[in-house]
């Protein structure tokens, strides 16, 4: 790996970004600017973040104080569960290459927590992964644990808490890792961040019997855009501020519960330069199709004329998600900050707003740095299914390749099961006690290519998220997936992190056994992954795994939050 200068940030809020640059010009480094935004330092837009970084040798840390407090996002008071008392939770920003550190410290009263890094690689580093169940046991309340990773990626993401329904309740944050791009902006103006939004918590409405009998999500009776909208003649829009000329980025994450967003900003055409954590070929589009947990990294030029336009998230409605703001969940664009008008445009001259629960299509998404997929080393085949689960027959639930919902023992996760399995240590995976059954490829040692084939025969799409990969988009389409008619693109195929299953149809992923460690794959509508659509993933020989844990203190710390959580006295299953 090499090293570059250490690049200079300045760490500001979510509204007012600068962007990092470089400040070592005497050795001739490729200084990133408007004109010059391929450019890093020592580093470029052309470099593989898969196998190269900067090493900064900078740390960047964050406290988050995880904690009950009433905010009233849209107008409405709610009791939210916080970072810092914030919603959304402060940014973590960070250069490529840095070391990030976040210590997270419960003062919740009924509740474990757990801080997941969406999308972040999570490079030999899966401890800090914050998987409840997976990677960790919940911090108990009064407890507190510390995540170290470092930003071998670079683009923008969020954090969110991956204990139960949690952060449905409001804990989640931005992130954004500065780094080169595929294209030239101007001006950064952050993240903006799109969700569906209740106004009771969630975990009130995970018991109401709809929800808690049949799996069918609650109806959301708002939508924010960074934290904000209006609601009953309360609440206020957020407002982006453009300047004539100049091209903005855009950091879209869509951090909501079930909602698919297509979003678009009247009159302005907008240029796609990541997928993900992934950076595309420059594409032009007027909308782009956001399922929960995807992200796009867009620039915007300013090239209208002077005024207010709306900002516009749209629910995608056909896919059975249920909003009652469906056309209202917008932000304003002023290129005259001192107006407060409300925009002209009325949603019939804005661009159209196709109704659809498919993803982009995949000619669109064109990895800048392209990786050609190997063939298959291993291929497993899943259906889908939402079928009365086994231990409660009057409730549906989610199975997915399996003769169980994904249900973890929260007190036992998967990786402390390796440590704690007394027989001899290759066959620890194959004594997981969960009652559903876990992908086993400890049998590959080195960086093997692996297919998932994932059918769904229910009218509902699926973001699928893999934790600690980006994963490759093989195929997709409607109807039964029929593997002999079916062609694979293993050509540069788009990548990313979070891929949604059409409804009614197929997807095959494939990732490469080259990051050791005890991964969730998932659905990313939340009320979905807690009625168990989840398969978890153990990746690489145990000896690995359990190196990366106990060569870095790990172990002992995984250990320490257990004997907490299990002192705490709160409930192992739900
Ligand atoms: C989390 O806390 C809420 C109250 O704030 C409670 O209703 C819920 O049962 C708790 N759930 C879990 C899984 O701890
Ligand atoms: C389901 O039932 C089995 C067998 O009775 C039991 O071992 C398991 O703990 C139950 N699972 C849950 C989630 O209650
Ligand atoms: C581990 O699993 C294997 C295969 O399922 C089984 O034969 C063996 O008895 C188990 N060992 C222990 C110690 O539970
Ligand atoms: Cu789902």
């Amino acid at each position: 790996m090499r090293t570059s200068s250490l690049l200079a940030i300045l760490v500001a809020g979510v509204s007012s970004f600068t962007a990092a640059a470089p400040v070592d010009e005497k050795r001739g480094y490729c200084e990133n600017t408007p004109t010059s935004r391929g450019c890093w330092g020592d580093f470029k837009i052309d470099d593989d973040v898969t196998h190269s970084w900067p090493n900064t040798g900078v740390t960047r840390r964050f406290n988050f104080d995880v904690q009950l407090k009433t905010l009233a996002p849209d107008g409405v008071n709610k009791l939210m569960m916080t970072a810092n008392g914030q919603y959304p939770g402060p940014t973590i920003e960070a250069n490529w290459g840095d070391d990030v550190e976040v210590k997270v410290c419960n003062f919740l009263p009924l509740n474990g927590t757990g801080i997941h890094f969406h999308g972040v690689r999570q490079l030999n580093t899966n401890y800090a992964d914050g998987t409840v169940s997976q990677t960790e046991c919940p911090i108990a309340p009064g407890d507190c644990h510390t995540y170290r990773w470092k930003a071998t990626q670079h683009g923008s993401s969020w954090y969110h808490s991956h204990y139960s329904i949690q952060y449905g309740d409001g804990l989640l944050g931005p992130i954004v890792i500065h780094g080169p791009s595929t294209s030239n902006w101007d001006i950064d103006l952050g993240p903006l961040l799109l969700t569906d939004y209740y106004h009771e918590s969630v975990f009130d409405l995970a018991q109401r019997p709809i929800v808690k009998s049949l799996g069918i999500p609650p109806i959301a009776v708002n939508g924010l855009i960074n934290g904000k909208n209006e609601f009953d003649n309360g609440g206020k829009r957020h407002e982006l501020k453009f300047t004539k000329g100049k091209k903005h980025l855009l950091r879209l994450v869509n951090t909501g519960s079930e909602v698919i967003f297509r979003f678009g900003i009247d009159k302005h055409k907008m240029t796609v330069v990541a997928v993900d954590f992934v950076p595309i070929q420059p594409w032009e589009t007027k909308t782009v199709l956001l399922a929960v947990g995807q992200r796009f990294d867009v620039i915007v030029e300013a090239d209208q004329d002077i005024g207010d336009y709306w900002a516009r998230g749209v629910p995608m409605l056909t896919c059975f998600a249920i909003n009652l703001m469906a056309h209202d969940i917008r932000a304003i664009v002023r290129y005259n900050s001192a107006s407060t008008a409300d925009p002209t445009l009325t949603q019939s001259i804005s661009w159209p707003m196709l109704d659809t629960c498919r993803d982009e299509s995949l000619s669109s998404l064109v990895p800048y740095i392209p990786h050609d997929v190997g063939p298959s080393d291993i291929t497993k085949d899943f259906d889908a299914l939402l079928l009365p689960s086994a231990n409660d027959s009057l409730a549906l639930r989610w199975q997915v390749g399996g003769p169980a919902p994904y249900k973890p023992p929260k007190a036992s996760p998967i990786a402390k099961q390796l440590f704690d399995f007394s027989g001899p240590s290759q066959d620890a995976a194959d004594n997981i006690t969960a009652d559903f059954v876990p992908i086993d490829l400890t049998h590959l040692s080195g960086a093997n290519w692996v297919y998932l084939v994932i059918e769904s025969f229910l009218p509902l799409p699926h973001p699928l998220h893999l934790h600690g990969h980006d994963s490759y988009i093989l195929a997709r389409g409607a109807g039964l997936f029929l593997a002999n008619a079916i062609e694979i693109q293993t050509a540069n195929p788009p990548r990313r992190d979070t891929i949604n299953l059409p409804s009614n149809g197929f997807v095959i992923v494939a990732f490469q056994t080259d990051n050791p460690g005890s991964w969730l794959f998932h659905c990313h509508i939340e009320w979905h992954l807690h009625d168990g659509f989840a398969m978890s993933i153990i990746e690489r020989p145990e000896s690995e795994i359990k190196a990366l844990y106990a060569n870095s203190g790990q172990e002992s710390e995984m250990r320490r939050v257990c004997a907490n959580w299990a002192a705490s006295g709160l409930e192992t299953r739900e």
